[in-house]
């Protein structure tokens, strides 16, 4: 057995589904990086912005970097129901299905240490390597695609033909030269389903997303208030209250049944990767009620942290203003003493747009009173 084939050997061993083995040459979309960071695409998010170097050449990650381990861990835990299908309450909250169990970063950075020990115990003296998940300055997807692990799709995911796109990627850079695998071949042909699902447009042309319009950005990275205009999407899109997936769950790669490419998914075996029960059974008005005490509790080792308890209920706070039930409004009315500003701003926004949708109502529903009286009067 090759090293390259034993180190995949162990990542299996380790659990991770998918694994590659790819140079560590620069970017061949660097043209396309530096473009996409031009045009303001990446928002706030400045650690995207710098370094520009480091992150479209691995070999400055680490001196004499001539290999990437490329690895893939598949979060997918819907079985039939859950959300994304048609018989959810209208009043769940739909938390990103990568957000629903523990926080892939630490599971899978442990794990790929793990797999560098095992490389540096195989390998000659001297072996090194870097460790990297999601937050490094490395082209993740770009990688993945060269190591033979999924292709480009439309909506920028990388796609495996088998499995769809709910796996993250993690990678391990190092010194020792091993055998590499064919870039993955595929492709989206003349679909377009992300592209017209995208509830705020995001996906501006194929294989680029403007993060400034994209719900996940909105939802996580973006600290301050949704803009405005953008608001009313986040409602439509069925409460998404962390992240998105619908340019995910539109995709045939990742469907199930009679509109799938392939009549399954797997389902992750990952226990740390299985919903927590707070991101599948919350109802957006309860989250309004989270003392930041209990967000701690709820949330620990989880991603939903990074958006912090005010940025998931301005989230919460915004999805409410397309209902008018009670429940809603009750919660809206007390977030209006929330602590957080960004908190009380988005609920008494909210308010105003379900009062003022009520106002148009009663003059409809009065002006049609209105014109059955007088019809009455001239019978
Ligand atoms: C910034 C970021 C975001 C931003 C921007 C997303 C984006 N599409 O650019 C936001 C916050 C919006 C985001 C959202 C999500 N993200 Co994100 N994100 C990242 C991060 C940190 C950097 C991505 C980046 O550099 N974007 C800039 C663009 C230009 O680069 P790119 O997407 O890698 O695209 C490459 C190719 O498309 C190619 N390219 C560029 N232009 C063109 C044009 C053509 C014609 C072609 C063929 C290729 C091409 O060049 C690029 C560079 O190599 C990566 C981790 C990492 N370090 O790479 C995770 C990562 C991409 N995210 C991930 C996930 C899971 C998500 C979400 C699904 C989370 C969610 N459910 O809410 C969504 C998906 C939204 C979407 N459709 O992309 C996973 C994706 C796994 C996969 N199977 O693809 C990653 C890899 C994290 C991980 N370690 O698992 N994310
Ligand atoms: S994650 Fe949602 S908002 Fe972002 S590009 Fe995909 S469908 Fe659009
Ligand atoms: S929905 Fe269609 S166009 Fe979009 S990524 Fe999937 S196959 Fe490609």
């Amino acid at each position: 057995m090759s090293l390259a084939e034993a180190v995949k050997a162990r990542a299996h061993d380790l659990g991770f589904d998918l694994v590659g083995i790819t140079g560590a040459e620069p970017s061949a979309f660097a043209e396309e990086y530096r473009d996409w960071i031009a045009q303001g695409c990446a928002g706030e998010m400045e650690y995207l912005k710098r370094n520009l170097d480091r992150r479209l050449d691995p070999r400055e990650l680490l001196p004499g970097a001539k290999s990437i381990i490329v690895v893939g861990m598949n979060y997918y835990a819907d079985a039939d129901e859950g959300p994304g299908t048609p018989d959810l309450p209208p009043d769940r909250a739909i938390f990103a299905r990568y957000a629903r169990g523990d926080d892939y970063h630490d599971v899978m950075i442990a794990r790929l240490r793990l797999l560098l020990d095992f490389l540096k115990g195989e390998a000659e003296q001297g072996a090194d390597g870097r460790v990297y998940v999601d937050a490094g300055p490395l082209l993740e997807r770009e990688v993945a695609r060269r190591a033979g692990l999924g292709w480009f799709g439309k909506n920028t995911m990388l796609i495996n033909t088998r499995r769809g796109s709910y796996f993250f990627l993690g990678e391990i850079v190092t010194n020792v030269v091993l055998d590499h695998d064919a870039p993955a071949v595929g492709g989206c042909g003349t679909c377009t389903r992300c592209l017209d699902a995208c509830p705020t447009g995001a996906i501006t042309e194929p294989y680029r997303v403007d993060a400034r319009r994209c719900l996940s950005y909105l939802t996580i990275e973006l600290k301050g208030e949704i803009p405005e205009e953008l608001r009313p999407a986040l409602a439509a899109s069925g409460n998404r209250v962390y992240g998105c997936d619908i340019c995910q769950e539109v995709c045939p790669l990742n469907r199930t049944g009679s509109t799938a490419r392939y009549p399954t998914l797997f389902l992750t075996e990952e226990s740390a990767l299985q919903p927590r029960d707070v991101t599948v059974n919350s109802k957006v008005a309860d989250l309004l009620y989270l003392t930041e005490d209990e967000f701690r509790e709820k949330f620990r080792h989880s991603p939903v942290k990074r958006a912090k308890r005010h940025g998931l209920l301005r989230n919460a706070a915004t999805a409410l203003c397309s209902q008018d039930d009670e429940e809603a409004i009750a919660a809206l009315e007390y977030a209006l003493n929330d602590p957080e500003p960004l908190v009380r701003e988005q609920a008494a926004w909210s308010l105003d747009v379900i009062s003022k949708r009520a106002s148009k109502q009663s003059d409809v529903d009065g002006s049609k009173q209105h014109s059955e009286n007088s019809a009455h009067d001239f019978n």
